[in-house]
């Protein structure tokens, strides 16, 4: 027996235990040993019944994700699964940790299934751009019906094992040593005389109007994306079709979302995410400094959202402010923005409660000296924040981290602000904080490896996605946005409209459109950064000045009503802004040239590529690790279509030579901007990708 998975007898049942670190994920080993295990207990005749157990911290995870994209390797986990339900001997499995994917697809063929009370099961496949591929789509439903099957199928959320018994999924749930509760259940099955009971040969109740529905409805909320209406193909089939024929659908449709660009770009975000966690030179065992209390300066919108971010995960977190009226207007905001969640359904008034109940408003620095970590979230100037780090240095305990929410200040030069730089990282957040998901970790370059790894963990319990980047203006995703946002404003004055400029990226995928994006986070932060910046362009970099115009107009966003577009009555409905065509016409004529129309095909080239030419630069410097952490910036932090998997997976699939040969392009066009990075030029002549790096 493969060492993978290992057969004791106990009496007259035959108990399985698979046991493949880390998620006991269903690799070859796994399912030729568990294929073999079943066939020698169905061949026993000594042997009347079969308990499946995990070791490790979870029962199977689902397939080897890293098997995708390979030559498939016999025996398949429908093959597998089919062994396991077509037994005649009944079968036990017993869940632990979670069960996902081909992990509960095992469990649905096993004939019943027991759990430990804070296991969880779930068919994730739709977030790597697949459905479940091994019958989960027709067993499911038998088990649950149509409705909560699509629910779970469509989002690829788990559901907590009370759940799971309610929906009928699970028979028991059970405590104590996994194999002896599976082992007690079995016997009392003999003990019973109940045999084999096959999911399926259950029948499962169509619902031609709740399909179409669900399908309509995966239509407007995921659109671009080619899984979700593969999943409520094959759950329809399982309302119309035996078992055998629903499982032949369900594999051809797993077989259109596997040969999918998308899968593979989803699978690349999956293993991204990972990927980021490990820092070259800082060893996974560094020392790391717990992270019990926090606090917060500044009860803005950022400070605000950092609170909840600590105060939701359970740390209690000081929030300080400069007097009582700003810390109640703070602390309102912290209640309102749970207020909403529990309207929403998301939250109860009771952990509502609790959370507020852990962020505690202080307006005297002293109140900071035993916190483990402080990060500022003041306004953006180095005067302030040498004055805060200054205050911080002065009062905190040694050992504290002190952390900056800076998005583009030197960290280096705020660390020079204290005796103290090797204790000072950049934690900085996007709003709003407490909902977006990426955190950039910024190594200044005193920070020590130990205050590194103490915020990368800190990022993974604050439930974010933290990425280490390096010091310079932006760090990478704004120093990449700024090249980005600046092609979509020189594409107004080349003839573009606004509406064209965000349509066309938002058809690409993009959450929100460019333009549209600024005037959200206000154009006087545009234009401060823009002057911060003027002094460093090198010689050709000329800037647009339809941003000029409407700053002095006074129309600044939406906080003013009115930028790129209008928000009439404080709407947040973006509307042309008559005023703009006449800036556009003044822009171009200052530089010369004739408005005329511009393809969309061209607005998403001008400044994805821009994007792609940055990263490639920020690469050669250093300032992100790999091209996968850039990816990941930009999936989790500028609403970057995840089905495209980042900038430079996209920039690998349509082939570097050819982005390449636009930038080059637009370099002639263009001027200065468009200078094609070194590191690009090299891979495209060396024949190699990003992802080669
Ligand atoms: N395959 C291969 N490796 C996996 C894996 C998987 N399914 N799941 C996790 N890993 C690796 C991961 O890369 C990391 O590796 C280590 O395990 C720990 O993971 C036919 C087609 C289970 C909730 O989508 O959601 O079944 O970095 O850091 O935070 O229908 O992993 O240590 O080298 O995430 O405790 C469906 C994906 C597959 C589940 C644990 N299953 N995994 O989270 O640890 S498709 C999934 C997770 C399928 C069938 C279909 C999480 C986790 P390394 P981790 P964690």
């Amino acid at each position: 027996m493969s060492e993978v998975v290992q057969v004791e007898r106990h009496g007259d049942v035959a108990l399985i235990k698979v046991d493949n670190p880390p998620v006991n994920a269903l690799g070859l080993a796994v399912r030729a040993g568990l294929l073999r295990a079943l066939r020698e207990a169905e061949a026993d005749a000594a042997v009347r019944a079969v308990v499946l157990v995990c070791a490790g911290r979870t029962f199977m995870a689902g397939a080897d994700i890293k098997e995708f994209g390979k030559p498939p390797r016999a025996p398949s986990l429908p093959e597998v699964v089919e062994a396991i339900e077509a037994s005649a001997k009944p079968s036990v499995t017993v869940i632990h940790g979670t069960a996902l994917g081909g992990g509960l697809e095992v469990a649905l063929a096993c004939h019943y299934r027991i759990a430990r009370a804070d296991a969880q099961v779930g068919l994730p496949e739709v977030k790597i751009g697949l459905l479940p591929g091994a019958g989960g789509t027709q067993r499911l439903p038998r088990l649950v019906g149509v409705g909560r099957a699509l629910d779970m199928i469509v989002s690829g959320n788990p559901v907590k094992a009370p759940q799971a018994l309610e929906y009928g999924i699970l028979d028991a749930i059970v405590e104590g040593d996994l194999a002896e509760a599976g082992l007690a259940y079995a016997r009392r099955l003999l003990d019973e005389g109940r045999g084999p009971r096959r999911t399926g040969e259950r029948q499962v109740e169509g619902d031609a109007a709740l399909i179409a529905a669900r399908h309509a409805e995966v239509q407007k909320r995921m659109p671009g994306l080619f899984s979700p209406l593969h999943c409520v193909a094959a759950v329809e089939a399982a309302t119309r079709l035996p078992l055998a024929e629903g499982l032949k659908r369900e594999r051809e449709l797993f077989q259109e979302c596997l040969a999918s660009p998308q899968r593979a770009a989803l699978i690349h975000a999956f293993f991204a995410e990972r990927e980021a966690a490990k820092i070259a030179g800082l060893p996974a065992d560094t020392p790391v400094r717990e992270v019990r209390t926090a606090a917060v300066i500044g009860g803005g919108t950022m400070g605000v959202g950092i609170a909840l971010c600590f105060a939701n995960v359970g740390i209690p977190v000081k929030l300080l402010e400069v007097d009582d009226a700003a810390l109640d207007r703070a602390l309102q905001r912290a209640r309102a923005t749970c207020q909403a969640s529990v309207e929403r359904g998301s939250l109860t008034a009771e952990a509502m409660e609790k959370r507020l109940g852990l962020i505690q408003g202080v307006l005297d620095y002293a109140a900071l000296a035993e916190v483990d970590l402080v990060i500022e979230a003041v306004f953006e100037s180095l005067d302030v924040k040498r004055q805060v780090f200054e205050r911080l240095d002065a009062v905190c305990k040694p050992g504290a981290i002190l952390a900056s929410n800076t998005s583009s200040l030197d960290l280096d030069a705020i660390a020079a602000f204290t005796r103290r730089p090797q204790d000072v990282v950049g934690l900085h957040f996007f709003s709003p904080a407490n909902v977006m998901r990426l955190l950039e970790v910024v190594r200044g370059r005193e920070t020590s490896a130990e205050v590194l790894a103490s915020a990368m963990q800190l990022g993974k319990r604050l439930k974010k996605v933290a990425v280490a980047v390096g010091v310079c203006d932006g760090f990478v995703g704004n120093r990449m946005i700024f090249q980005y946002g600046r092609q979509a404003e020189f594409l107004l004055e080349e003839g573009a409209s606004p509406a064209q400029v965000d349509s066309a990226l938002r058809d690409f995928g993009m959450a929100m459109g460019p333009l549209a994006v600024r005037d959200l986070s206000g154009l006087d932060i545009s234009h401060a950064i823009r002057e911060r910046q003027r002094p460093g362009l090198k010689p050709g970099q000329t800037l647009p000045t339809v941003l000029d115009h409407l700053y002095a107009a006074g129309m600044l966003g939406q906080k003013s009503g009115a930028g790129f577009y209008l928000y009439p009555q404080g709407s947040r409905t973006p509307q042309d802004n008559p005023a703009l065509p006449a800036m556009l016409e003044q822009a171009a004529a200052a530089r010369g040239i004739a408005r005329q129309p511009v393809s969309a095909e061209h607005i998403v080239e001008r400044c994805i590529f821009a994007l792609v030419n940055e990263a490639a630069r920020i690469l050669d410097e250093g300032i992100a690790q790999r091209a996968s952490d850039i990816d990941l910036i930009f999936l989790n932090g500028y609403g970057f279509p995840a089905w495209r998997g980042g900038p430079l997976f996209h920039a690998d699939s349509l082939g570097l030579d050819q982005v390449l040969q636009r930038i080059r392009e637009f370099h002639q066009r263009f001027g200065a901007w468009w200078e094609p990075a070194p590191l690009l030029e090299r891979l495209v002549a060396e024949g190699r990708r990003f992802a080669d790096l």
